[in-house]
């Protein structure tokens, strides 16, 4: 997959492109990610990208010419049609399926806004226009990164344990189970230490039943969603021991005075 950036600040997008998962399928060649910086499309001395908007108001405008330029320019690289995200808040919700719809095409242009927006005529030659959620941000830099990060993670040899990916509890819809590592006991921070009270492993972890694990880890999962986010219970894809153990824990909580 190739995805191509366009951004006025390419320095934040350089720490993604060398660090972690992402940083690491570029060095392998599975993920081809170039940065282009929108002040080399323009043509005047002062590289200018904005200007005021039509009709008066706050703010600046992302000019069109640059950003069509920019998109010549990929388009003459690549072959084949282009996908042109643009990162906006008046975009359709980013989540897990459009992650995955989007891993499966060949060549990804994220385009970043600034300012009050960008010219309305750039989206004649965007193909979707795309949101993370509902808070104010400065520009499009930290959603575009957040949408390569999702993408990439599943384009195929990215994530090395492909087992992993698919498993992942939120691209089955739920929330994750507890997990924790060595030691067995940690004297709890900053308790009273005369009391040395400790923080344990629950103890089915430790048991070597694999079945019994399985099933804690289940019953954990599904709690937690019912809790924090009992929204993901519509549709999430559940098998039938997690249907009934689903079942049980709402009738414990109806039951409850
Ligand atoms: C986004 C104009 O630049 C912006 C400003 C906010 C913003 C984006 C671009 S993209 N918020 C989001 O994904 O929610």
């Amino acid at each position: 997959m190739t995805v191509d950036l366009v951004t006025i600040f390419p320095a934040m997008i350089e720490p993604t492109r060398v660090t972690g998962v992402v940083g690491r399928a570029i060095e392998r060649r599975t993920l081809d990610v170039k940065v282009h910086d929108l002040r080399d499309f323009t043509t005047d001395r002062h590289r200018v990208v904005d200007d005021v908007p039509y009709g008066g108001g706050p703010g600046m405008v992302l000019k069109p010419e640059p950003l069509f330029r920019a998109l010549d320019a990929i388009e003459a690289v690549r072959e084949g049609p282009l996908t042109v995200v643009l990162t906006s808040p008046q975009g359709t919700r980013f989540t897990q399926a459009e992650a995955q719809r989007l891993s499966r095409v060949d060549h990804l242009v994220l385009l970043c806004g600034r300012y009050e927006g960008v010219d309305e005529r750039v989206r004649e030659r965007v193909t979707e226009e795309i949101s993370i959620g509902d808070y104010v941000l400065s520009g499009g830099e930290l959603p575009a990164l957040v949408i390569l990060d999702a993408v990439a993670r599943l384009v195929p040899g990215v994530v090395g344990d492909e087992q992993s990916v698919a498993e992942d509890s939120f691209s089955r819809g739920l929330l994750d189970f507890p997990q924790y590592t060595r030691p067995a006991e940690v004297i709890a921070p900053g308790a009273d230490p005369s009391g040395s009270p400790t923080l344990k492993v629950p103890d089915v972890l430790l048991s070597g039943h694999h079945g019994d694990i399985r099933r804690w880890r289940k019953r954990q999962a599904l709690t937690r969603t019912l809790a924090r986010r009992p929204d993901l219970l519509a549709t999430a894809d559940l098998d039938d021991e997690e249907r009934a153990i689903l079942r049980e824990l709402k009738g414990a909580r109806d039951g409850r005075d």
